[in-house]
């Protein structure tokens, strides 16, 4: 039976950089998961009968949302729902799902790196036929519907058994209970050399890869430990839960920070990686030495072809705005184009659809392929591993060659979290208002060379996203980025990203923030940071 229930609109359902992010208490108020899942199916048109996935991270609320949006998946006329055993399915294992099923979208439910439990966070985030994030056209669409609905239609039925596999009906619909694992891991070894891998382990090779108690960690179980001959506990905090032990699963230098201290120590292993709550983030740490994100997309797109799945090599390089440019020199070397897009992985999919990139990579620890529309924590992971494998080098001297052919991008974010929304957007107005003026100006002895605010135009689409961020460029290359970040629940979260590029070989080993001094006490001086959110200094660094 299906009962169509009056319902009343929020006004805060707009979905930010990745989809519709807040505390469970504020998912939990009357009608609000239903609202928004009604509303997404009432902004996309011509799915009777499809396929949807529905999976998340695993996170507190997971399970109670998964049974609400297959029941309104039914009575709304969907034919299949995909669904990941124990209502677990890794970003990027979702966007594979939709791919190889062709269904019609997915529904993804996570808060990505941000903590989970019944007073943490939330989100969901709707996912197009390409297997990608829904483009900006369709979330404002959606959370207009948000602004408006007045009913949706739910399916009077009992609980669908999510801890066995196998196909079940809800109503006229079916719904497939898989394994999360197989289908990506199949994907995996498609792409890597996995008998490489394997003898760089059998050879005595040794890893740590850090799941953050979040949902990789069956995943690195099986792909690593099982089927590549990683040492059994190479996999840590490898089962999912709730509230990934009290812990942040963000895979950065302050919540993977036992990871980072030993790959730091004597006893390092060569290899440590960890991924973040929903499994599309990763971190990439050598024996002694951290690699940037942004390194890492250089590195990666420099090499890739030493893995089956890009033997023939890369169509082009897409890199986020606020990223490093390190990637650029390796696109030009190699003769490709490069893209450089707004924050937010759905402005990838454009350019993968029409083959213009086929490897992105953002600042925000992410990194991922056409293999499938999201950024892909272990497939990251386990592209260095097939690097590692061919080249039988360290990380440090994979990452010091590179350096020394291409120039070193010195790089850190800062983070200044749970600044007050006014002061935070007062900050920003009062940047660009004086963007007219900077160029040409000396601070901390820099001289502006441009200053603008970054606004896209999508060259598949024609699209334009206007406001993605505050750059300040500096003679000689150098700049500062300031935006406020589109994934906070509480506040506002000023990001400011500074970079320097040095091409002397001789000057690649200096310590990252010394490098960078001059640089963040510009930053201060030209957009008051201090001064507008009362913070002596930033609450993370990366
Ligand atoms: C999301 C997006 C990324 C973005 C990141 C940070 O990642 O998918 O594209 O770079 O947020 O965004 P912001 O700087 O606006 O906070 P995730 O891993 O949180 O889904």
């Amino acid at each position: 039976m299906i009962s169509i229930v009056e319902t009343t609109p929020y006004q805060d359902q707009k979905p930010g950089t990745s989809g519709l992010r807040k505390k469970v208490p504020v998912f939990q108020q009357k009608n609000y998961v239903e609202n928004f899942i009604q509303s997404i199916f009432d902004s996309v048109a011509g799915y009777r009968g499809e396929t949807l996935v529905i999976g998340g991270d695993g996170r507190f609320f997971n399970r109670e949302t998964i049974q609400t949006a297959i029941k309104m998946a039914s009575a709304n006329g969907f034919g299949r729902v995909i669904v990941g055993k124990g209502g677990i399915l890794s970003t990027p294992a979702a966007s594979h799902l939709i791919r190889k099923n062709d269904a019609f979208g997915g529904i993804v439910l996570s808060a990505s790196h941000n903590p989970g439990g019944p007073d943490e966070d939330f989100g969901i985030k709707y996912n197009v036929g390409n297997g990608g994030p829904a483009p900006e056209k369709i979330t404002e669409a959606i959370y207009a519907r948000t602004r408006e609905i007045d009913r949706y239609a739910i399916a009077d039925l009992p609980d669908i058994d999510l801890d066995e596999t196998g196909v079940f009906s809800a109503g006229d619909m079916a719904v497939e209970v898989v394994d999360p694992v197989t289908d990506y891991a199949e994907l995996m070894e498609i792409l890597f050399d996995f008998d490489a891998i394997r003898a760089l382990f059998s050879s005595g090779f040794r890893m740590v890869f850090d799941a953050m108690h979040a949902v990789t960690g069956p995943y690195a179980v099986e792909i690593l430990e099982r089927r590549l001959g990683a040492e059994p506990g190479t996999a840590r905090n490898a089962v999912p839960l709730e509230d990934f032990g009290g812990h942040h699963p963000d895979p950065n230098l302050v919540h993977a920070r036992d990871l980072y201290d030993l790959m730091m120590s004597q006893n390092a292993p060569d290899f440590g990686a960890a991924s973040d709550g929903d499994g599309d983030r990763n971190l990439i740490i050598g024996k002694g030495i951290f690699v940037t994100p942004s390194d890492s997309l250089a590195l990666l797109a420099a090499n890739a072809h030493l893995a089956p799945g890009y033997s023939a090599g890369l169509k082009g390089i897409a890199r986020s705005m606020p990223t490093s440019a390190a990637a650029d020199r390796v696109a030009e070397k190699l003769g490709i184009g490069l893209y450089e897009t707004p924050t937010g992985w759905k402005f990838f999919g454009n350019l993968l659809d029409a083959g213009l990139a086929t490897i992105c990579g953002e600042e925000s620890a992410g990194t991922g392929s056409d293999h499938v529309r999201e950024k892909d924590g272990l497939w990251a992971v386990l592209l260095w591993l097939n690097i590692l494998a061919v080249r039988r080098q360290s990380l440090r001297q994979i990452v010091t060659e590179h350096w020394a052919t291409y120039g070193r991008n010195y790089y850190s974010r800062h983070d200044y979290e749970g600044v007050d929304t006014d002061d935070a957007n007062a900050l920003m107005e009062a940047l660009r208002g004086k963007l007219a003026t900077l160029p040409g100006s000396s601070v901390e002895g820099l001289t502006v060379a441009t200053a603008d605010d970054f606004a896209y135009l999508d060259p598949v689409d024609g699209s334009v996203s206007a406001n993605q961020g505050v750059r300040v460029l500096f003679e000689g290359g150098s700049r500062v980025v300031f935006r406020l970040s589109g994934t906070g629940t509480s506040g506002a979260t000023l990001r400011v990203y500074i970079e320097r590029f040095e091409p002397e070989p001789s000057r690649h080993d200096m310590e990252t923030q010394a490098a960078l001094a001059d640089l963040i006490a510009a930053a201060d001086r030209i957009a008051g940071i201090r001064k507008h959110t009362g913070r002596p200094s930033p609450s993370v660094i990366t």
